[in-house]
């Protein structure tokens, strides 16, 4: 028995692996293996002897579980290691083809424009984009029945409310907030209802910038828009200054520049004309000041709406402005 006993204990030491070990445990400790040989004769032996093999069979049991649970462990933990070792991942390694993402080229030159103009005292204003009738129109000298509302197609909202059609509100509403003297512009996205092409979106973004003061004149307004053309642009561009109807500037400007995808030849953005539209302005005028709880005897200004998402396309000679807001990361990932 004793015999017996070693030599299966043999047989799981020598087990080589896993599977090996596997064979030898049915052998061994299945229905045929060796406890079975064990208690095969019980009922010929004594009740003395019954006992006496009885503690030998469960002695034998334990010893030849423990042997196996040994062997078997140390093939688990060898098997574990080899796995590990495969499949070792170092977590510290950057994921491979996962690119950073970087700010939308309008965020980059709103911020630049927002720097600049804090180096100049003007604070940085926020308006909503649903607004009311009254600050996207009527504060601007823009009566119900005036054809300039007309000049912007407008997405109206239930309640008499609509989605801005420009920056100009957030004017009124620095106005209304803060009073003179006031230098103040406010970057924003506005929204008109009108047919898309390579220069025209039906959602864009403005950047709207006003200063009022005592004895503000065109050529403080010059000198501003100068200022930023060349912050912007950091080189000499030509621009043109012809007159242009804004109810709420008196006078009023167009202030275009030379097309700088075409260099003025002519090109879908230009319309062929060599000139792009990019900064509305002028003097306010005193209806609007008045509007707006400012005396016009003490106070004037200026104001400008520059169109953001056309200077954008102009910097970086972007021939079509859908792909601004397309979401196509061959675009995107250029900046
Ligand atoms: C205005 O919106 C006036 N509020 C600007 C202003 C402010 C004038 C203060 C005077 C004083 P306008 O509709 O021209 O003006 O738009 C201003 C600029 O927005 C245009 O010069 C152009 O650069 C840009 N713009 C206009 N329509 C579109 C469009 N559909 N898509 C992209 N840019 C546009």
């Amino acid at each position: 028995m004793q015999d017996l006993l070693d030599s299966a204990l043999a047989r799981i030491g020598a087990a080589q692996t896993g599977d090996e070990l596997e064979a030898v445990r049915v052998e061994v400790l299945g229905r045929k293996g060796v406890l079975a040989q064990l208690s095969k004769d019980m009922a010929k032996l004594t009740a003395d002897e019954r006992v006496a093999r009885g503690k030998f069979i469960n002695a034998s049991k334990q010893a030849l579980e423990s042997a196996y649970d040994e062997k078997k462990s140390g093939f688990d933990r060898e098997s574990l290691a080899k796995r590990l070792d495969s499949e070792w991942l170092d977590l510290t390694i950057p994921a491979s083809g996962v690119a950073p993402g970087s700010l939308h080229p309008i965020t980059q030159i709103q911020w630049e424009i927002e720097d600049l103009f804090r180096s100049m005292g003007f604070t940085v204003l926020d308006g909503p984009e649903v607004e009311t009738e009254f600050h996207n129109f009527d504060a601007l000298n823009i009566p119900g029945d005036h054809p300039a509302r007309d000049m912007q197609d407008t997405f109206w909202l239930d309640g008499g409310h609509l989605l801005r059609t420009h920056t100009s509100p957030v004017q009124v509403r620095g106005m209304e907030k803060l009073g003179p003297p006031l230098r103040m512009i406010a970057p924003g996205r506005v929204f008109r209802n009108e047919s898309v092409d390579a220069s025209h979106e039906h959602t864009f973004y403005q950047l709207e910038g006003m200063m009022i003061d005592k004895d503000v004149s065109v050529g403080n307004l010059i000198y501003f828009m100068k200022t930023l053309l060349t912050a912007i642009f950091k080189k000499e561009v030509t621009v043109r200054l012809r007159p242009g109807y804004f109810p709420f500037v008196e006078p009023g400007f167009e202030l275009d520049i030379r097309c700088l995808i075409c260099g003025g030849d002519g090109c879908p953005v230009c319309k062929q004309s060599g000139w792009v539209e990019l900064l509305p302005c002028g003097l306010v005028n005193p209806h609007v000041l008045r509007k707006s709880g400012i005396d016009p005897s003490e106070w004037n200004g200026f104001a400008f709406g520059l169109g953001l998402t056309r200077l954008v396309m102009m910097r970086y000679a972007i021939d079509d402005i859908r792909w601004l807001q397309s979401g196509d990361l061959r675009f995107l990932r250029q900046f």
